[in-house]
């Protein structure tokens, strides 16, 4: 059993902490004007009161009847032990200073932060949770729900008053050790071993990442320049940003993935255990059979004209065959653009063009759930778009997925397009390696930006290689006999990083799921845990929340005994989350990985090393082997110790991305020239006293959605392609279960009334640009948009609106035209 303990006390009796939160520095939390606020509660209760409660106490009634008074203590009181839970503020209702009755609202400042609000007693403002988190205008049977769901997160409390003072959390006081058993067959079991590992790998990043590397198979070894196996610019001051690893090294990461596997004498050792949409479609492919497949489909693009350094643009679903795809791309050295098989047709065509294939992958047709997707008539569309603009694909491969459409329904192009099972499975089984330098190209990823054009995020072979297969071995603890499941798509990052390679380049056998989560009910991944005996389960904090809608039920109904790690990736996962994860899911036995990073790092950069150090709910930890994060300020001063800013990155790593394809000058200024001599990642960070990271999402105009990056400049120019669209202006919101969801101020055109319908053709409008996942959740009629005198969008001022925080809009005077906002307020709720 895995042991809990917080700093203070023990989880999950009362742990929690008030604090400052300028004492904390947490910038986005306000400022302390005041001390601390102690409890003097016998049973472990206590509150906080800010300056407009004037009141010398503060108490309540708590579920079980008992009264806690609190009272203000000096600026210079030590941290003494106090707590609260949400439950008990609900449940409690109202607060009592002195003789009076005190109104008690519940807001959220930003993401995943509960606060607390102490006001004059205005009837009828409630406030409640669902799901643990604030639902607004919520009703007392919301506040039933919460207090079922607080049985489990009592303890997530992020509270902050109203002036934004006090700040109560337990979340960074709450440590979460690995058992004793897992330590005992840890891999890095302790602090010190990751400490000394760190230190060597930041000292001397040569030898240290050399030595990893050379567990690897090398055609040829790299050259080595006075003990330097790399070089970098990080300074757009210095010249131009350059990064290189290995450079000289020949070999192949298709190879260190398979045949060395094989030629080890594992060749009916499970690789891949394939599970479809509908429950009892399965399949079983071992490392043998994957190989001989990779190698047919390696023959087929050569004899198609596919050349080392071309590219091939893949648009599957999840099948077998998407990283098998991948993989034989990798194996002649073409390089691999996977577009997920959501977007619209408009992207695919926008990402065709950019790297001019000659062969596109795809099949026919996906069930997702119970909804059919016809692929191949999107990319026929897409195909013809770009003939149109220029680029004709010369070869349309076609897997015909029988179990969602039929060979005779789909369109068909002659001369250009064949069914993948006529020419696949005639084609040798047997395939010459491509050896290619370190530094090639492996593939093109796209991703979105600030402005309207998604980034080709490209990544080079030798790097890479070491850097996914060292981070998943460490990230997850793997060790051979796991059975590892990514839940996430290969279309993304995650799926190529964490589904494909660094598995396979360890020897896992891996989990592949063509389905969603919840279908055909909740119980879904826990009947696929049991069923191949998962013992390292990763997937995204939405969809852990979706699933904790359902209840423990569904969860609880499954044995889940193979589980022994847990990760999560995407975006901030939320204590409340994080401890249902931890909780319901992992019987409080496994680990949870944390990992954090982004399609531009390749791997992970931030994450937990389970075996090593406690892990805190929510935060990702610390930097990973060789990573050198910073926290600076905005102006590029790096912050010490306790801090709030923005996360950079001080110095290279093996998987860094090289460039953004086409156009070195995007890389420099999007991701160089914000910070000088830094990385930039884009989003925010707090590191706390005890050195633990905590990514607070985008800090540039980036909505991640479902854990998936959706440019706010993208939506708009999706929107004011309709005809009566004027103008737009996206922002993320917080949703319930995708994390954030896209809220869309939308101008019309002159006389032109806004309607049901408009607004219906308004969303279907990105669908069909952009894709179905980045489709607006709301669409706010705009007759103005708030705008400075120059013409700029205050986008600030949107997001408040958009979170229904009126009134903290903050300064308005220096809007063109101020009126705007009233009007826009008035409209939200029409
Ligand atoms: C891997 C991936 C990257 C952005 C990143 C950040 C967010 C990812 C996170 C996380 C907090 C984590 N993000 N993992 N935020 N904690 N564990 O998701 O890549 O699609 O490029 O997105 O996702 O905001 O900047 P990508």
């Amino acid at each position: 059993m895995s042991t809990l303990s917080s700093g203070v006390s023990s989880f999950p009796i009362c742990p929690s902490l008030f604090l400052c939160s300028s004492t904390r520095g947490r910038s986005n939390r306000g400022s302390c004007s005041r001390g601390r606020l102690t409890s003097s509660c016998g049973s472990g209760c206590t509150g906080l009161v800010n300056d407009k409660c004037d009141s010398s106490s503060v108490s309540w009634s708590t579920p079980s009847s008992s009264s806690c008074r609190v009272s203000p203590t000096a600026a210079s009181s030590s941290s003494s032990s106090s707590s609260l839970s949400i439950g008990e503020f609900l449940s409690g209702g109202s607060f009592l200073s002195g003789s009076r009755s005190l109104q008690c609202a519940l807001i959220r400042r930003r993401r995943w932060d509960f606060s607390v609000r102490f006001m004059a007693p205005t009837p009828g403002q409630e406030a409640g949770f669902q799901n643990g988190r604030l639902h607004s205008a919520a009703s007392k049977a919301d506040l039933t729900k919460v207090q079922e769901v607080d049985a489990h997160f009592q303890h997530e409390i992020h509270a902050v008053s109203s002036a934004g003072q006090y700040v109560v959390e337990d979340a960074e006081h709450t440590l979460i050790e690995p058992s004793d058993e897992f330590r005992r067959t840890a891999l890095i079991p302790s602090r010190e071993k990751y400490d000394a590992l760190y230190r060597e790998s930041v000292k001397d990043p040569d030898a240290f990442w050399s030595r990893i590397a050379a567990e690897f198979y090398w055609k040829e070894k790299w050259e080595v320049n006075d003990g330097k196996v790399h070089i970098e610019n990080f300074d757009i001051r210095k010249g131009p940003i350059k990064v290189e690893w290995f450079k000289g090294g020949k070999t192949n990461i298709c190879y260190n993935a398979l045949d060395r596997h094989v030629e080890a004498g594992r060749a009916s050792d499970i690789a891949m255990y394939w599970e479809g949409n509908e429950p009892g479609y399965d399949s079983t492919v071992t490392f043998g059979k994957l190989l001989e497949l990779v190698c047919q489909v390696a023959n087929y693009l050569r004899s198609v004209g596919v050349n080392k350094g071309d590219a091939v643009v893949i648009y599957m679903p999840m099948l077998v065959e998407l990283p098998v795809a991948m993989l034989a791309c990798a194996r002649i050295g073409a390089i691999h653009s996977v577009v997920f098989a959501g977007f619209s047709a408009d992207s695919l065509a926008q990402r065709i063009l950019d790297c001019k294939p000659k062969v596109v992958l795809t099949a026919n047709g996906v069930m997702r759930g119970a909804k059919l997707i016809n692929l191949k008539s999107i990319v026929d569309s897409a195909l013809a778009q770009s003939k149109e603009q220029g680029h004709a694909v010369e070869t349309c491969v076609v897997y015909a997925n029988e179990v969602a459409t039929k060979k005779e329904q789909t369109a068909w192009v002659g001369e250009r397009d064949v069914w993948w099972q006529d020419v696949i499975p005639r084609q040798a089984s047997k395939s010459e390696v491509e050896w290619v330098d370190a530094e090639d190209p492996l593939f093109l990823l796209y991703t979105s930006g600030s402005t309207g054009k998604p980034k080709g995020v490209l990544h080079t072979t030798g790097g890479y290689m070491v850097y996914t297969a060292t981070t998943f071995k460490h990230a997850f603890d793997y060790q051979p006999g796991d059975i590892y499941w990514c839940t996430a798509d290969c279309g993304w990052i995650t799926g190529h990083s964490y589904l494909t390679y660094g598995p396979l380049l360890n020897g896992a056998t891996v989990v592949n799921f063509e389905g969603v989560p919840t279908y055909p009910d909740a119980g879904r991944c826990w009947e696929i845990v049991d069923k191949y005996k998962v013992t390292i389960f990763y997937t995204a904090p939405t969809a852990i929340r979706s699933l904790m809608r359902a209840g423990d039920e569904p969860v609880k109904k499954h044995s889940r005994a193979s589980l022994r790690m847990l990760g999560s990736v995407g975006e901030p996962i939320n204590p409340a989350a994080w401890k249902w994860y931890y909780e319901v899911v992992g019987d409080s036995r496994c680990p949870i990985s944390d990992t954090w990073w982004q399609t531009e790092t390749g791997g992970f950069m931030i994450t937990p090393v389970p075996g090593a150090f406690p892990l805190k709910p929510g935060s990702a930890t610390f930097p990973f082997f060789g990573v050198q994060p910073a926290i600076v300020d905005e102006n590029g001063n790096e912050l010490e110790g306790e801090c709030s800013g923005y996360l950079c990155i001080k110095a290279s790593w093996p998987s860094a991305f090289r460039t953004l394809y086409g156009d070195h000058a995007r890389y420099e200024t999007t991701y160089f020239a914000p910070f000088k001599g830094f990385y930039f990642s884009g989003d925010g960070c707090h590191r706390d006293k005890d050195g633990y990271y905590w990514l607070t999402g985008r800090v540039d105009d980036v909505i991640n959605v479902s854990g998936h990056r959706i440019g706010s400049a993208e939506v708009e120019s999706a929107l004011v392609l309709h005809h009566q669209c004027a103008e737009a202006a996206v922002v993320g919101y917080d949703h319930d279960v995708k994390g954030q969801g896209i809220y869309a101020f939308v101008t019309l055109v002159e006389g032109v009334e806004y309607s049901e319908e408009l607004r219906k053709a308004l969303i279907a409008k990105v669908r069909y640009q952009i894709g179905p996942f980045a489709a607006p959740d709301i669409i706010h009629w705009a007759p103005g948009l708030p705008k400075t005198r120059s013409g700029k969008i205050m986008r600030r001022i949107l997001r408040k609106i958009a979170a229904n925080q009126i009134d903290e809009l903050g300064d308005v005077s220096t809007l063109a035209d101020p009126g705007v906002v009233e009007q826009l307020i008035e409209l939200k709720h029409k």
